[in-house]
């Protein structure tokens, strides 16, 4: 690990896929008292880090805070119960893992491998990936693994496979700086990536007329402050919208005919399809005027350096893949693709989503962009894997709610969570939690003891987490950082790759899983992606520690800081033909659209300064003093029409259930929308649980659920509904158990 002379690290923060460099700052300071958290134990200070080229010296509160979080309320040792009625109990790791031998082998026998699952994260370094892929479809022949970026960056995996030939964002961070359009769709970037929204920002502020701000999205948020135009469209209508731009686009030709002509294929049906997308319909069917529509299509048969940028209002929709190819078609009609300033950039939400896709990570997939699906890659990985042809099961795996449904029918007799917490984030949650109640064992990894997840789990095991084990995360532009182990690990806790190897040499694969470092694990892996797209056959983590962070494609023999900011420069796409397809896919709109019963669109989304499931974030006072509890938005129009006022509280209520929150009139939502936050489980104070709300409906090719829209009604609540009130003797239990866990911890864990 190169370390300053003040004894600073450098690292990528944790939380979101920006992935900005972050300088720590070792506690003891000359001159200064160590600095401590609330409980006493000592916190590195994170600042930005002036030499990381993604981010350049730039961080937001949350990665400026992140010392705070990582000691405080953290799970010390394994811990065991049989049933869900019982008191945990602490075990060995050695128990634990006779345990996990025991039940894999023996469900292994009795059921097969596809009664074994596991449900990972975008949080994950490349390494503990890698090595679940190698343990969960090399060694026990089960593709049933899974991640959250299933419920997160599938449908541009999906989007961008079936229009482009693979998957890989093709732009880069610097082509904020030269776009002469910015077309954010489906994305609050000023909250969610707030580092790149300040790079546009500082650049619309100082040159308005260079560069065109377009935002589509139901809402009014902190982003679209930032808009030439806001088109506040129906939520679920960005595909008519889409098409409806295609449509002008054609009919003023501007089309990048030369373009089309030598790189895509499938003009003509799309062509036909969006003939009947005319501007009246259009703007019928998105809820915006016709002149709005007319100006954005404009911009873009002006074809100048048109990025568009987008997360989860697009891929969180039960045609999330066709959405995210409707905008590429686009690109495509108009050749921005492949050049400075331009393409279509899905900006990743977690961290190492990027490279949990690189891995392998998700049950059709393989390390290195491979598919399950295909022979060679099955092949490929075997023989590098040192394992029988046909180990690897030819079919892909459950996908997340798959694993749900599976669990449901009785069918799953091991799940493993690991490093997500999906009794906040997935949908349908009282089907989640029945479902986890039916499932023999459920075993559930995680860096903190308090998780809602862990009030449904047999067998937890604690987690050593970033800055505690040295890995490497790929953040939205291609470029990998090394992220070293700079604290000691946290009471028990173990990487999770190594929890992997070890149960692997348990289980009979002695030499596969036989790793000194996870540097070695890296090492395997990158090896494995030498002439694939996304190769990183020539970084590794004393290459990245040494020379700074990596954009790939990264060949062995790269030299360091070489040009691979753009993918596609040449026209080239990685499709049998070589060509990219416009895909011709008709407008399905919402899953369950709003009724005379639910007559109200519920859409669920992120603050600032709050990540996901606050299992960090709540531990921070600044972030808690910014976003004290989750607030319902209603346009005043729909407040006054069901009776609910401004700081009550109301119900609001879906086909499956029912939660409470405090009101927040709002004109900067659409009519017809309410808008509540994802964050706050029912372990939280303010409890408010969002996805108790969502139906699981998801998009049938990248598996996708529309997380971001339900059909619900509003009323005002009588008084404070307490959530899950039968659950608290448990609930109480846990709580006492971690807190003796983090008192003796903290004397431990002093530097
Ligand atoms: N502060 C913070 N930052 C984060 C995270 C966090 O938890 N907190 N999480 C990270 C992760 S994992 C992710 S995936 C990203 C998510 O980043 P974003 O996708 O930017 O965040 P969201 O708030 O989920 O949703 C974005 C917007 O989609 C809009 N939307 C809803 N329905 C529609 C629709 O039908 N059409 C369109 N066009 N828009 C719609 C919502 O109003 C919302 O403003 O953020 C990452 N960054
Ligand atoms: N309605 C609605 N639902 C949503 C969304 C939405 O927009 N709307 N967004 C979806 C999206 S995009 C996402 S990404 C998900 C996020 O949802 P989750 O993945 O459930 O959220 P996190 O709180 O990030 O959970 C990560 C967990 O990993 C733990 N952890 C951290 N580091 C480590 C580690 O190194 N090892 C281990 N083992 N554990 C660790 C943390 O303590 C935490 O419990 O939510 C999804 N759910
Ligand atoms: S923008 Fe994202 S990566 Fe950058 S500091 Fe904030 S949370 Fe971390
Ligand atoms: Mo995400």
């Amino acid at each position: 690990m190169a370390l300053s002379s003040t004894g600073s690290v450098r690292s990528q923060c944790p939380y979101c896929g920006v992935g900005c460099g972050l300088e720590l700052m070792p506690p003891a300071q000359p001159g200064q008292a160590v600095k401590r958290d609330a409980e006493g134990n000592p916190v590195w200070t994170a600042r930005g880090d002036r030499q990381h080229p993604s981010s350049q010296g730039q961080v937001c509160i949350k990665g400026a805070t992140v010392g705070d979080t990582l000691a405080r309320g953290r799970l010390s040792e394994p811990l065991y119960r049989s049933s869900l009625d019982q008191d945990f109990q602490p075990i060995s790791w050695d128990q634990a893992f006779d345990l996990l031998e025991g039940r894999i082998r023996s469900t292994l026998a009795a059921k097969g491998p596809q009664a074994i699952a596991m449900y990972g994260s975008g949080q994950f370094h490349t390494e503990d990936y890698y090595l679940a892929q190698k343990l969960l479809k090399g060694a026990l022949g089960s593709n049933n693994f899974d991640a959250n970026s299933r419920l997160c960056m599938s449908s541009a995996v999906a989007g961008y496979t079936r229009s482009l030939g693979s998957d890989g964002p093709p732009c880069c961070y610097e082509d904020l700086d030269h776009c002469s359009v910015a077309f954010l769709i489906g994305t609050n970037t000023a909250e969610c990536h707030p580092v790149l929204f300040q790079r546009l920002l500082k650049r619309k502020k100082r040159t308005p007329k260079d560069v065109t701000v377009v935002v589509v999205d139901p809402r009014a948020t902190d982003t679209t402050k930032a808009a030439d135009l806001h088109l506040a469209i129906k939520p679920g209508s960005d595909l008519a919208l889409l098409h409806g731009i295609a449509h002008l686009v054609i009919a003023a030709g501007g089309l990048d005919a030369d373009f089309i002509e030598e790189a895509t294929e499938g003009l003509a049906d799309f062509a036909q399809l969006v003939a009947s997308a005319t501007p009246e319909r259009t703007a019928e069917l998105c809820g915006i005027s016709e002149q709005q529509l007319r100006d954005v299509a404009a911009l873009w048969a002006r074809n100048d350096r048109i990025l568009s940028l987008w997360s989860m209002g697009v891929n969180q929709r039960r045609e999330g893949t066709a959405v995210v190819c409707g905008l590429i078609n686009l690109h495509l009609l108009t050749g921005q693709i492949g050049k400075q300033g331009a393409g279509p950039f899905s900006l990743t939400g977690q961290p190492n989503a990027m490279g949990g896709r690189e891995a392998g990570g998700l049950a059709h997939l393989l390390p290195g962009y491979r598919l399950v699906a295909n022979a060679e890659h099955r092949a490929e990985l075997e023989a590098a894997w040192r394992l029988e042809p046909g180990s690897i099961a030819a079919s892909p795996g459950l996908a997340a709610w798959q694993q749900v449904e599976a669990m449901e029918r009785g069918e799953l007799d091991l799940w493993w969570v690991v490093a997500t917490n999906p009794l906040v984030s997935m949908p349908n949650l009282e089907r989640v939690k029945a479902a986890m109640a039916r499932c023999p064992l459920v075993v559930v990894s995680d860096a903190y003891a308090d998780t809602e997840t862990a009030h449904y789990a047999h067998l937890l095991l604690p987690a050593s987490q970033w800055s505690e084990k040295a890995g490497a995360m790929t953040n939205s532009e291609r470029r990998v950082t090394y992220c070293p182990a700079y604290r000691p690990r946290h009471g028990q806790s173990r990487p999770d790759w190594e929890v992997f190897a070890e149960l692997g040499r348990r289980l009979g694969y002695e030499q596969q899983f036989t790793y000194n470092s996870s540097a070695e694990v890296y090492a395997e892996f990158a090896a494995l992606t030498a002439g694939r797209v996304c190769d990183v056959s020539g970084l590794s983590h004393a290459l990245l520690d040494q020379e700074g962070p990596q954009q790939w494609p990264f060949p062995q023999g790269s030299i360091a800081s070489s040009d691979s900011k753009r993918l596609y420069a040449n026209g080239c796409f990685p499709t049998p033909s070589g060509r990219a397809r416009f895909v011709a896919d008709p407008v399905l709109g919402l899953a369950e659209p709003p009724c005379a019963v639910y007559p109200l669109v519920l859409t669920v989304g992120r603050y600032l300064g709050q990540w996901h499931t606050m299992t960090r974030t709540a531990k921070v006072d600044r972030l808690q003093t910014m976003h004290p509890e989750p607030l319902l938005e209603i346009h005043p129009n729909d407040a006054k029409r069901f009776g609910v006022v401004d700081g009550e509280l109301a119900a609001v209520s879906s086909r499956r259930g029912s939660v409470t929150a405090k009101v927040l009139v709002s004109d900067r939502i659409r009519p017809g929308s309410v808008f509540l936050p994802m964050h706050w489980g029912f372990s939280q104070d303010q409890a408010c649980e969002a996805n108790v709300l969502m139906h699981d409906q998801a998009c049938p090719i990248s598996k996708q659920p529309e997380l971001k829209a339900t059909a619900v009604v509003v009323a005002p609540a009588v008084s404070v509904v307490k959530p899950l009130e039968q659950s608290e003797g448990r609930l109480q239990r846990l709580r006492r158990l971690f807190l003796q866990a983090s008192t003796s911890e903290k004397a431990a864990s002093r530097l």
